[in-house]
């Protein structure tokens, strides 16, 4: 078996402790980062699926996360290339009702590296204060958004509604994005910019902010 496969596989099984070696091996042994980090990707939506099939539950889920973050800290020095703040200051949060944060992480990551200062207020982030946020630091050039439930899209839909009704909003930009969103969702809900994934992510926040 391929030494990313055994990553991957010891992401969806949750063995925290294994993770960091196996992927520092990998990489001492040449193995691309980027590799590395889709294979645990894929992991987790391995994990997903075993989750709507009843065959894991919620607990299983979170060591899952466990463990792919420990593995995405291992990564981190070889996908983050560390650029001083060009682009300026960026809000970064996942919205109100909605507690996941490894894609969140792995955009804010992303983003940062491409040269921002990235302000990452965590999840379940009321929409108050992300416009507190935004008077706190007003040469803030970006707003991003994440939702991965489909019940927290409403929340995403509200958080959006705020910023586009706040005072600041022609002096910023707004991106959204997770699993569950799409770009036409986004255009409904009168966000900027939406993206997939987190490298098309920082692609899209260069050219928001220049
Ligand atoms: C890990 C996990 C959890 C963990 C989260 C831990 C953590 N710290 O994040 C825990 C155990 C807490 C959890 C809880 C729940 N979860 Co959950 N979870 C997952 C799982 C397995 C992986 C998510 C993940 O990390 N994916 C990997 C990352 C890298 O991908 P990503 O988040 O999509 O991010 C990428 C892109 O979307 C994008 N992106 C993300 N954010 C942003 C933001 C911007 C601005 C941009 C541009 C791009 C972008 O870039 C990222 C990187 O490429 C998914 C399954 C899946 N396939 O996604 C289910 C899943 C999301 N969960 C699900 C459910 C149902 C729940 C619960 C409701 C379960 C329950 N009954 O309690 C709760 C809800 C808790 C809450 N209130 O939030 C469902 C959602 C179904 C739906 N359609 O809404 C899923 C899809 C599982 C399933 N197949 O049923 N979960």
């Amino acid at each position: 078996m391929s030494q990313i496969q055994t990553i991957a596989d010891n992401v969806a099984a949750g063995k925290t402790k294994l993770v960091g070696g196996l992927v520092q091996e990998a990489l001492d042994n040449g193995c691309a980062a980027t590799d590395i980090l889709n294979a645990m990707i894929d992991a987790m939506g391995v994990v997903g699926e075993r989750f709507k099939n009843n065959e894991i539950f919620v607990p299983e889920m979170l060591i899952a996360a466990k463990a792919m973050k420990k593995g995405v800290e291992v990564l981190k020095p070889h996908l983050a290339s560390g650029n001083a703040n060009k682009y300026g200051k960026l809000i970064i949060g996942t919205v109100a009702g909605d507690l996941h944060d490894i894609g969140k992480n792995l955009v804010a990551m992303m983003i940062e590296s491409a040269g921002f200062e990235v302000i990452d207020l965590g999840v379940d982030v009321p929409v108050s204060k992300f416009i507190d946020t935004v008077h706190e630091n007003p040469d803030t050039k970006i707003v991003a958004l994440s939702a991965l439930l489909t019940t927290t899209m409403p929340s995403l839909r509200d958080t959006v509604a705020a910023l586009n009704d706040a005072d600041f909003r022609s002096g910023i930009k707004v991106m959204v994005g997770g699993a569950p969103i799409t770009q036409a969702f986004a255009d409904e809900i009168g966000a900027d910019a939406y993206t997939p994934d987190a490298a098309s992510a920082a692609q899209k926040a260069k050219e928001l902010a220049s």
